[in-house]
């Protein structure tokens, strides 16, 4: 059970990661498929991360504690084309210094059920693989399609990424699969 969540820091610059001891879990994705958005829906406040109506809106990695025990860690989104190729390529450093860090014991994976995963998501998913991070994919936005639609998207989203790993459908608007994502996390810590 999540009882308590306190924000702890905005990271900006790869020498000031946070260093713990804790575990790390972890959140990757495209821009605006939902990460803040998932952390706010398991942890039941809709006000901890900051969610964009555009693509774009988390520049940092943000920590937060849960229960004095565990961090969840928002990402930066990739692949938001409006973004400066400086600031692209800023985020992307940031991004891969705190995923080489070693420090980061599960990743949760979005993606959109909705549609087919972008280059990006497949280079994504080669890196996780490729780092030995433990991960679950969440297929968000579920909301917003039929449960037959659903079932479909996911197969054609395991055939693309060729994943072994587990598929969630899951939306953060709605809550759905909030308590399997959080069994995934109670077995872990
Ligand atoms: N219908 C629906 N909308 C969602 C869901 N999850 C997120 N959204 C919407 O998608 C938009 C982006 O959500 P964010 O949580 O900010 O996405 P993000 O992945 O953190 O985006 P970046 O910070 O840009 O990387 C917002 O308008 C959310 O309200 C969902 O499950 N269903
Ligand atoms: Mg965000």
């Amino acid at each position: 059970m999540i009882k308590n969540v306190k924000f702890i820091t905005s990271v900006f610059d790869k020498s000031k990661l946070i260093k713990t001891t804790k575990k790390q879990i972890v959140l990757v994705g495209k821009s605006n498929v939902g990460k803040s958005s998932f952390i706010n829906a398991i942890c039941n406040n809709s006000k901890l991360a900051k969610i964009g109506s555009s693509p774009g809106k988390t520049r940092s990695i943000n920590y937060y504690l849960v229960n004095d025990e565990y961090y969840l860690v928002d990402l930066p989104g990739y692949g938001y084309s409006k973004m400066s190729i400086k600031e692209k390529e800023n985020v992307a450093k940031l991004v891969d210094k705190y995923l080489e860090s070693g420090n980061v014991s599960y990743i949760f994976f979005l993606v959109d059920i909705r549609h087919k995963p972008t280059l990006d998501d497949k280079t994504m998913q080669d890196y996780l693989s490729s780092y030995d991070i433990p991960f679950t994919i969440i297929a968000n936005k579920a909301d917003k399609i039929s449960k037959k639609a659903q079932q479909e998207n996911i197969d054609i989203i395991r055939k693309v990424l060729f994943a072994k790993e587990e598929i969630l459908p899951f939306s953060a608007e709605k809550k759905e699969n909030v308590d399997a994502v959080i069994d995934i996390i109670e077995n872990l810590i």
